[in-house]
């Protein structure tokens, strides 16, 4: 499945039941950064753009920030043998299925947001990641499937019913943090293809998380297609 195949929803009004969930745009996922997502640096005018819309219509604006501790499991320097890049997947699915490089370490200049990113607009921000033995891709829950950031409740006692997910990367943490948004209940959820960017590894992964994630019901919107 290819991006611009995918069947994008028209007309779309936000309302104060709605939630815009804006994932990593920090440094290191930039180009320049240890993880570099390709052109990830193109969709941050719109995502400002996006956020000034949801906050206008008075729905809710969450932004992640993946937030390692220094010597973190995911990270391939972690291990004696090990490449970023290298397939590694632990038996508890805590860590993998790739090992990457020492990214987003907290406090760095690379975990900052990047500076063009508007936060005025964020009601919360979800730092994740912070386990030294356990990733989170998603923004509701971390890889174990077992401990939750705490996201779920928040967007719940705010009576929100859709999740609009953009950011980095398409197929990591916008990927994970749409199949739990549908998971824990959530009505709609949505991925704006216009406003998020892949890894692709291993290679092939970004059609692959197209294809789940329309066989779950997630929806499909960009930024010209809201009222
Ligand atoms: C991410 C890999 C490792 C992401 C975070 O934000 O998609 N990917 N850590
Ligand atoms: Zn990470």
């Amino acid at each position: 499945m290819k991006i611009n195949d995918l069947k994008i929803k028209k007309g779309i009004r936000i309302n104060e039941k709605d939630a815009l969930l804006v994932v990593d745009i920090q440094n290191d996922f930039l180009p320049g950064g240890a993880l570099a997502v390709e052109q990830g640096d193109s969709i941050i005018d719109g995502v400002n753009k996006i956020a000034k819309n949801f906050s206008k219509n008075n729905a809710a604006i969450i932004m992640t920030q993946d937030w390692h501790p220094k010597g973190h499991l995911s990270f391939a320097s972690s291990y004696p043998d090990k490449n970023p890049g290298d397939e590694y997947q632990s038996k508890d699915g805590a860590i993998g299925p790739v090992l990457w490089p020492d990214h987003c370490v907290q406090g760095t200049k690379g975990a900052e947001f990047h500076k063009d990113l508007n936060l005025l607009f964020a009601s919360a921000i979800i730092r994740k990641g912070r386990n030294p033995t356990v990733d989170s891709y998603s923004a509701f829950l971390e890889n174990d499937k077992v401990v939750e950031t705490g996201l779920s409740g928040y967007l719940k006692s705010l009576n929100i019913k859709r999740i609009f997910i953009c950011g980095l990367a398409l197929d990591y943490c916008c990927y994970y943090s749409a199949i739990d948004a549908v998971d824990f209940g959530f009505e709609e959820v949505y991925l704006l293809v216009d406003l998020t960017k892949g890894i692709d590894l291993p290679p092939g992964n970004i059609s692959a998380s197209l294809e789940n994630m329309i066989n779950k019901g997630i929806k499909f919107g960009n930024i010209d297609n809201f009222n």
